[in-house]
């Protein structure tokens, strides 16, 4: 039989006297109101076309159905909604099968939930992962999981919103079977189901009572690491429901709970951040630019740093060559590499193969010349001008002319070290965060003479690390570490002016940050800061407003966690307040006869976010950030602000209206 269009994104062919349904809407299949028209609309087809015996749900593409259309979220509501299109699926009369060929994630997963049976791909998956949202799912996740996989693997799963796998679906009794041709193995199923009774999720009891222990501890897991996020709690507590409610009254609490989740703040903030962590590595006019093949990676440096970036590059399927100054240091940077290697095999994150293959494609030397064969090389040496430039004049006569050349400095001026190759225009920031091989933020850096091509190159390769590059502008710092000096600034501000670190750390911690600055400070150890306040003493503005309490803390060897003591003390590694701080904090405001004032913790927080917003507003304006959001992903993923708020921008433009944040 021929095609049948639907919808402008569904359409459908009979097959062996099964009506084989196809959801086409790029680039995600999202469930749009035209794929929910199109979807009633073959249903309705099929319900009065004797000729079909049943239904197979399928995507086009490599997505089975990625959700609910974001983008339609805060917008008027178009009918079908995807409840009463789920309802309609679950009570139709022929068998429904989903042949999940992709991910089937949010509204996806509900999708293929309410059919009667889902056949698996080998490049399928399943995931809630609406909490990632600030919601909870609204078209029955909640109600007909629990009902398939029990209450602890629901838990867990919708609580912290990770997609599994072909195999986990299939252990966890969310797929009948895997195939290598999914529609296929759908159409057989069908065939199998007619004429049976078939299978309703929504009416199966939630699986008998399980250990309650094991309820509570995945519970216990899920809020552990949802601080401050009200959605994670929401969806537990709708999942647990399933035992008290019938399927009516739980989709009903389901929906009431979604659309009042949506329409909150933290689910703003969220959606904002899926955005604009998807924004943040476009560069307008950059498409054209062809990106080089980067196969070959060589790391100068096998550092915490330098290990952490090749264990990334070899992870992902890179050759890399690892460069020391000695063949010692490059024999305990091998070791140091399949140290951090052996920890995910560990973990579960590699498997015991894929740390092999890893290590097969690792070349670790002390010979300068071997670089020769890289397409890209990173150097992750010492943060010092001179070490880098001598290290790039140096590569410049070794390297492929098409060699791209990477510097990871944090604080140094790229321009000054590209200025040291014969072509500049090879040469791009890539700062990567500590550790490189865990931490998905990449500041790429467009540099003054950076070629598009290349920029374009590195946004690939640090995508192709799975990672979530931000471009930005020469400036020091970049825009993550200029934020952080700047609140850092304000913060240091705040002790002379009259709060203590504890209380400011109080007010960061209360707003979401998973630790305040200054026991972030502590964490990283004082001293390089010190080194670089020392540096900077010759040519800082003598009127500038400074602080001196840092150095005075240094000076007594409180360098931080490291040496016991900081800006607290770490008696048995606990952080304690330490009134020796105090006492060093009012010494500096009597010299400087401030009189100390308390602060309350609203008014710490909007003095720290009017920091990070006016430097991110010059940012802006000097154009080393493109997009208030770039801001934003940076200081989520690489600084600790917490994701509900929506990056420090968001919550400033959010909250312009109130007194304090
Ligand atoms: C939900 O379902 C609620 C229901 O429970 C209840 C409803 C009643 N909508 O990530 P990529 C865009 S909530 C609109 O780079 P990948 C994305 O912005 C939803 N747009 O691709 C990007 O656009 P652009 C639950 C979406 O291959 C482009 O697609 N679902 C959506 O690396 C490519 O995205 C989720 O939370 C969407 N749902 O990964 C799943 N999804 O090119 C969210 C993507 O203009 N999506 N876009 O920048 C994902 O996790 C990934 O996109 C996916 C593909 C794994 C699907």
């Amino acid at each position: 039989m021929a095609h049948i269009p639907f919808s402008k994104s569904v359409s459908a062919r009979l097959r062996d006297s099964v009506f084989v349904v196809v959801i086409d809407n790029p680039p995600v299949n999202a469930l749009s109101a035209d794929v929910r028209s199109g979807l009633m609309a073959a249903l309705d087809h099929v319900a009065s076309l004797d000729a079909a015996t049943g239904i197979v749900l399928t995507g086009a593409g490599s997505t089975f159905i990625g959700g609910a259309d974001i983008k339609e979220f805060g917008k008027p509501s178009v009918e079908p909604m995807l409840p009463e299109v789920i309802e309609r699926i679950e009570a139709f009369g022929k068998p429904v099968v989903a042949a999940v060929n992709g991910a089937a994630l949010g509204g996806g997963c509900e999708v293929a939930l309410a059919c009667h049976g889902r056949i698996v791909g080998e490049k399928a998956s399943f995931g809630l992962p609406e909490v990632k949202l600030g919601i909870v799912p609204g078209a029955g996740g909640t109600q007909r999981l629990p009902r398939l996989i029990g209450l602890v693997a629901a838990i867990d799963l919708i609580g912290s919103g990770r997609a599994v796998k072909t195999g986990e679906a299939v252990a966890l009794g969310l797929a009948d079977g895997i195939a290598t041709d999914p529609v296929g193995a759908a159409i057989a199923l069908a065939h199998e189901f007619t004429g049976k009774p078939l299978r309703r999720t929504g009416v199966i009891c939630v699986p008998p009572a399980e250990d309650p222990a094991a309820v509570s501890a995945a519970e216990a897991k899920v809020l552990a690491k949802s601080r401050g996020q009200s959605a994670p709690a929401e969806a537990i507590r709708l999942v647990k429901a399933t035992g008290e409610l019938d399927l009516r009254q739980g989709l009903a609490e389901e929906r009431a709970t979604f659309l009042r989740l949506r329409d909150s703040s933290e689910s703003a903030a969220l959606r904002h951040i899926f955005f604009a962590e998807r924004a943040a590595g476009k560069v307008e006019g950059l498409d054209k630019a062809s990106s080089r093949k980067i196969e070959t990676v060589a790391v100068v440096g096998t550092g915490l740093m330098g290990s952490g970036i090749a264990v990334s590059a070899l992870t992902s399927g890179h050759r890399v060559i690892a460069l020391e100054q000695t063949p010692e240091a490059a024999a305990s940077g091998k070791a140091r590499i399949a140290e951090t290697l052996d920890k995910s095999v560990r973990s579960g994150r590699l498997t015991a193969g894929g740390r092999d293959d890893c290590l097969a494609r690792l070349q670790t030397t002390a010979e300068a010349k071997d670089l020769v064969k890289a397409d890209l090389v990173i150097e992750a040496v010492f943060d010092d001008l001179t070490v880098k430039t001598d290290l790039f004049r140096r590569l410049d006569g070794i390297v492929r002319a098409d060699a791209i050349l990477a510097t990871n400095t944090s604080y140094l001026n790229p321009d000054a070290i590209a200025a040291a190759t014969a072509d500049p225009s090879r040469v791009v920031g890539l700062h990567f965060f500590s550790p490189a091989n865990v931490m998905r933020l990449v500041e790429v850096v467009d540099c003054a003479k950076t070629a598009p091509e290349v920029l374009a190159s590195a946004l690939a390769f640090v995508k192709g690390l799975g990672k979530l590059p931000v471009v930005c502008g020469v400036t020091e710092g970049f825009i993550g570490n200029s934020i952080f000096s700047a609140y850092r600034r304000e913060a240091e501000f705040m002790l002379e002016d009259g709060a203590l670190p504890q209380e400011i750390d109080a007010a960061l911690e209360a707003y979401g940050f998973p630790m305040g600055i200054f026991a972030v400070n502590d964490m990283a150890g004082l001293e390089i800061a010190w080194a670089r306040r020392k540096r900077q003493a010759a040519t800082r503005d003598p009127a500038a407003r400074y602080v001196e309490i840092a150095d005075r803390l240094c000076e007594a060897g409180r360098l931080g966690h490291k040496s016991g003591r900081g800006w607290y003390a770490y008696p048995d590694g606990k952080r304690t307040i330490d009134p020796e701080v105090t006492a060093v904090i009012e010494a500096a405001r009597a010299a400087k006869n401030i009189a100390s004032r308390s602060f309350t913790p609203a008014e710490i927080m909007s003095r720290l976010l009017k920091a990070m917003v006016d430097e991110g507003t010059a940012l802006l304006a000097d154009g080393v950030a493109a997009r208030p959001g770039d801001i934003d992903v940076v200081m989520i993923n690489g600084y600790g602000f917490p994701a509900h708020r929506g990056g420090p921008m968001f919550a400033a433009e959010q909250n312009k209206d109130q007194p304090h944040a």
